[in-house]
């Protein structure tokens, strides 16, 4: 997978691209992402990439002229194939994880970062293919935004992660670890290492007791419990089995009832419902 993005910063995306992940896709060959540098497609002499806005107002914003020549010659460069441009921006479309899967499919994506105060809108409506925003917050620009996108885009090429892509991608994901909360499930639940007291903090017991039906259920419920607690909107678009119906009904009754449950507590399935063996 090839990732053009176009940036007036091309050296701020240098470190991330030598660590981890991005680092080994790119070594691997699996991915290569070019950096164009905006300013090699201007034409005057101060190379300018921005212009006062129309209209009046503070600031500057990128003019249209540099963004589309350079996207002009990237698809002159993949000879009319038909590659999504995506402009990074706090008006885009939520980046999700479908989104990021869908983005994952094509065999290459030019991402153009904007700073300043904006960019000229006929760039998102006549070039861009899509625009996308991280989330509800305001950055500097595009270029963040830009290397979040193609962190969890990468991920998602095949055989990027090794055996863990077929993993993460398989439908064997929701019964025994609860699905990414992008990936339309729900959040992780908490993870624990040695040592089992860090300082009197104690690692929950179940979690030392080596029963993997009672380890399964607990993970279940705190993955339930911190969806709940945090992402409450998540649990309305997952169907949730009988057992963990019944896991979040307790969840709920325990909040509501902290002295006789402890809100952390562990509640064990001696409770007479029926536990699912799936
Ligand atoms: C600022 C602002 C303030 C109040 C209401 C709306 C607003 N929109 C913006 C805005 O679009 N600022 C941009 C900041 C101008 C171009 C550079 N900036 C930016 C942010 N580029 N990309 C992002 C961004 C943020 C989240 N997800 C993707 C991109």
């Amino acid at each position: 997978m090839i990732f053009d993005v176009v940036t007036i910063f091309p050296d701020f995306f240098r470190s991330i691209l030598e660590y981890g992940l991005l680092k080994r896709a790119r070594v691997s060959g699996q991915v290569e992402i070019r950096l164009h540098d905006l300013r090699d497609f201007t034409d005057d002499r101060h190379r300018s990439v921005d212009d006062r806005p129309f209209g009046g107002g503070p600031g500057m914003v990128f003019k249209p002229e540099p963004i589309f020549r350079a996207v002009e010659a990237l698809k002159a460069e993949s000879g009319g194939a038909q590659v999504p441009v995506v402009l990074l921006s706090p008006q885009g479309r939520l980046l999700t994880q479908a989104v990021a899967q869908e983005f994952a499919k094509a065999p290459r994506l030019t991402l153009l970062c904007g700073r300043y105060e904006g960019v000229d809108e006929r760039v998102a409506e006549y070039l861009a293919t899509e625009e996308i925003s991280i989330g509800d917050y305001v950055l500097s620009g595009g270029e963040l935004a830009a290397a979040v996108l193609m962190e969890t885009v990468v991920r998602l090429v095949p055989g990027v992660l090794g055996n863990e892509a077929s993993a993460a991608e398989d439908s064997f994901s929701l019964p025994e670890s609860p699905l990414e909360n992008g990936a339309q499930g729900l959040l992780d639940c908490p993870h624990y290492t040695r040592p089992a007291d860090f300082c009197g903090h104690k690692v929950p017991e179940v979690l030392l007791s080596g029963n993997h039906q009672q380890v399964r259920r607990w993970r279940r419920r705190r993955a339930l419990e911190k969806t709940w607690r945090n992402r409450p909107e998540l649990l309305a678009r997952v169907s949730l089995s009988d057992e963990e119906q019944a896991l979040l009904e307790d969840i709920k009754r325990a909040a509501c009832e902290p002295a006789l449950h402890g809100e952390k507590a562990f509640a064990p399935a001696a409770s007479g419902r029926t536990v699912k063996s799936s």
